[in-house]
């Protein structure tokens, strides 16, 4: 891949959605080639990846960032497409970030309370930005693959979780033993990590040959009007600050096929560090399809110069 000799500029909208940042590009991004969003996400990959470290990695983000692109929809009836990506690569869906580029473009002025439709590469999403600035998704179907799965960590035991899929694949655990909770951090993020290499080495995937790459780990809420609490590990080794609108999806498919929470009946799921989305599904056949609402808020409106002069301009990581 080819690095820029010139100096580029590129117009961001920061936002966080439940303390999950989405950082926006609604200016000077790339003009990716390819019909599809799989054919734009090849072409972002090839040749303009430094746009995703330069804006998720250091000294400009940070490992937690989650980047968003705007891209001209194909649908005349989608607001825009999308291509979401992280610390460490191009992410399938996701649920916070849908929010936070909801927020943006009403920050924008170019939607209004109301249902819109954005194109992403799990295929077309539809969200309503509500009157009192909230926004409702409807997610991809999601489903569990299999159920109480054990696998042996190196320094937590055996445990057991389901595989299941809500835009990503997650591994769901609740007899890890662990307090969720801020001030258990290192230890959530050292016993996910060990889950999720007892995955890898036992060859355990998804349906398809999926990465499970989402580990989650359920615990007893702290808020009184939450059903449970979750720390959920990104792919790039960090948490989710928000309760994952992916994983709140894969939670609701286990609900559901557990007979827990019935057809139209709202989860309040929270996250690590006390932010909360809300939760229901309709049936469609074996699978769910989830309706995940959460909330978003501008933090910055910016710049981002990319000068090749800087050495560090296209960020690193630790
Ligand atoms: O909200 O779906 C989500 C998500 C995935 C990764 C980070 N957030």
């Amino acid at each position: 891949m080819a690095l820029p000799t010139d100096r580029i500029e590129l117009s961001v909208i920061d936002s966080h959605t439940g303390g999950e940042p989405t950082r926006t590009i609604i200016g000077g991004g790339p003009d990716l080639k390819g019909e599809s969003v799989a054919e734009q996400i090849a072409d972002f990959r090839a040749h303009y990846d430094w746009v995703r470290t330069a804006l998720t990695h250091e000294p400009r983000g940070y490992e937690a960032m989650v980047g968003a692109l705007l891209l001209h929809p194909d649908n005349s009836d989608a607001v825009a497409r999308v291509v979401f990506f992280n610390n460490v690569g191009y992410i399938g869906m996701c649920g916070h970030g849908t929010i936070g580029v909801a927020a943006t473009l009403a920050y924008l002025g170019k939607i209004s309370p109301g249902e819109h439709l954005l194109e992403t590469i799990s295929g077309d999403v539809l969200f309503t930005l509500h009157e009192d600035n909230r926004v409702s998704l409807v997610n991809v179907p999601s489903y569990r693959y299999r159920q109480s799965v054990p696998v042996q960590t190196q320094s937590f035991g055996e445990v057991t979780g389901d595989i299941a899929y809500g835009g990503n694949w997650f591994y769901l655990c609740s007899d890890h033993g662990q307090e969720i909770s801020m001030d258990n951090l290192a230890q959530l993020q050292q016993c996910s990590r060990e889950i999720r290499e007892a995955i890898d080495a036992a060859g355990i995937g998804g349906a398809d040959g999926g990465i499970i790459d989402h580990i989650e780990l359920m615990g007893p809420p702290r808020r009184e009007d939450a059903d449970a609490a979750n720390y959920v590990y990104c792919p790039g080794g960090q948490y989710d600050r928000s309760p994952c609108g992916t994983g709140t999806s894969a939670k609701l498919a286990c609900l559901a096929a557990d007979g827990k929470l019935a057809e139209g009946d709202t989860w309040r799921q929270e996250s690590v560090t006390g932010s909360l989305f809300e939760g229901s599904y309709q049936q469609q056949g074996d699978k769910i399809l989830p309706r995940i609402m959460g909330e978003a808020f501008i933090t910055a409106e910016t710049k981002v110069v990319i000068d090749p002069i800087d050495p560090l301009t296209f960020g690193f990581r630790h």
